[in-house]
């Protein structure tokens, strides 16, 4: 594919981005106040239906067929956004109709101290560090409490690699969690976390890691797991891996524990983090290795493949996999784009997505992942107003209340943020869509104040 190249533009440091990868400028050379070369993507205001290069990609999406990867980049490449979200918008209305679901949460990190130290992490610590944390099991009971008195429907839960923490801490969470709240579903521990229990509790072994991963998520299940969050997927590149959050997973690895979580019934989320040092064929890889293990999941779920290969979803009343299937086997529910943060990072002196690029990534991701159910917007990286747009360029979900959100936030550090169901319903109803409250596998939830059920 060909290369297209991210945007240069400095905020104090001699260091210049080009397709994606970090140079230093010269040294002695002076420091513009903004040094911009060619523009990530083309900003123009179209005229409507300006770009004939969309209407071939129009004429495949009316035909519920699968995009290309060159498809992608003429997506990312087109100076008509809005014709991209507008397509985007197309489909996600064929799937999900008028409605937009929303949830009842609760984020819990157990702790942040970790083994690694990421470069666009402001998350991590080592013990010892100033605001450096891990929570009892009976700090961990009194939040399990706390949520199942808010009428939470579920609990989020990630930590930092703990190198010290027994694998026995993390079955006792699980298990404490669902005494206190037995109705409350438990999403937890993203794939480097798995790896990494499954390490602690000495079951790794390299020669067959899936057995290790497979051990530690059966007795996470067995203990009241109910599915994976989609977090440290990063962007599926070696070399992006190595720059920024070397010593985390490869993507190999991170498909590997999604796959097993799957044999296994779980359905899990997955995630992109875009707009640091990856490229725009970057994200698109990401997005089509996603796809294909998605594509294995949808068959062993008993879905027939096109005569390309893939199953998609995004055709006319294609019928989306649902929990009921679960004993077969789990599946991604949700995309979630995830725009990088540069304060408080290593990578601090990088810009960060501009909201239109925010638009776009989400617009394309609805797009490219056509066998995925859902695209949910999560506010707290996105805000509020941004997530509102985005449910006019593919997402038909916003996560979610959200108490104490506590690795990135935008209002930056110290401010753990909420909101609630009346703002989340207003901004869902003022883009003309209709709110509807889901669970964490997406069943419908009827609710009386702080009690809830699902509905039949
Ligand atoms: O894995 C870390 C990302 C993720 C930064 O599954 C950063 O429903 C931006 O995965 N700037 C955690 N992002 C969040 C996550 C998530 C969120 C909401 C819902 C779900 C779900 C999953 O946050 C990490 C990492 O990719 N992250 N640092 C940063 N500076």
């Amino acid at each position: 594919m060909g290369g297209l190249t991210v945007g240069t533009i400095v905020k104090g440091h001699p260091v210049v981005i080009g397709s994606g990868t970090i140079r230093e400028a010269p040294k002695g050379a002076p420091v513009p106040a903004v040094i911009d070369s060619a523009p990530a993507f083309a900003t123009s205001i179209p005229a409507i239906g300006a770009d004939p290069s969309l209407e071939r990609i129009e004429a495949k999406i009316e035909a519920g067929k699968r995009l290309s990867l060159e498809d992608g980049l003429t997506l990312y490449a087109t100076p008509d956004v809005w014709g991209v979200c507008a397509l985007a918008h197309r489909v996600r209305q064929r799937m999900h109709g008028d409605v937009t679901y929303y949830n009842i949460n609760r984020h819990l990190n157990y702790s942040n101290i970790c083994a690694l130290s990421c470069t666009f992490c402001e998350f991590h610590r080592k013990r010892g560090d100033a605001g450096a944390y891990e929570h009892s099991i009976d700090d961990i009971r009194a939040e399990a409490r706390k949520a199942r008195d808010a009428g939470a429907t579920e609990m989020h839960i990630v930590g930092g690699l703990h190198p010290y923490l027994p694998f026995d801490y993390y079955t006792d969470m699980l298990r404490a969690i669902h005494q206190e709240a037995p109705t409350l579903h438990i999403k937890a521990f993203t794939a480097v976390e798995i790896v990494h229990l499954a390490k602690i509790a000495k079951q790794f072994k390299s020669a067959d890691r899936t057995a290790g991963i497979r051990w530690v998520l059966e007795h996470l299940k067995e203990s009241g797991l109910g599915s994976l969050p989609g977090g440290g997927a990063e962007v599926f590149d070696d070399r992006v891996h190595d720059e920024a959050f070397k010593g985390k997973i490869r993507s190999d690895v991170w498909l590997d524990v999604h796959r097993v979580s799957h044999e296994l019934g779980l359905n899990t989320n997955a995630t992109i983090l875009y707009g640091h040092i990856e490229s725009v064929d970057d994200r698109l890889v990401h997005m089509n290795m996603l796809r294909t293990a998605q594509d294995e999941a949808l068959q062993r779920l008993g879905y027939e493949t096109d005569a390309d290969g893939g199953v998609t979803l995004t055709g006319e009343g294609a019928a989306l996999p649902t929990p009921a299937m679960n004993d077969r086997g789990g599946y991604f529910q949700t995309i979630i784009p995830l725009p990088f943060f540069p304060d408080g990072s290593a990578l601090e002196h990088l810009p960060g997505p501009s909201g239109l690029e925010n638009l776009r990534t989400l617009a394309v991701a609805r797009l490219m992942l056509d066998n995925f159910p859902h695209v949910k917007s999560f506010w707290i990286m996105q805000t509020l107003a941004m997530s509102q747009l985005h449910l006019l360029a593919g997402a038909d979900d916003i996560d979610g209340t959200v108490v104490w959100y506590d690795i990135t936030k935008v209002g930056g550090a110290g401010t753990n943020q909420e909101t609630n169901v009346w703002d989340l319903q207003r901004v869902i109803r003022d883009a003309g869509f209709t709110p509807v409250e889901r669970d964490t596998l997406y069943r419908r939830v009827e609710r009386d104040g702080a009690a809830w059920r699902l509905a039949t």
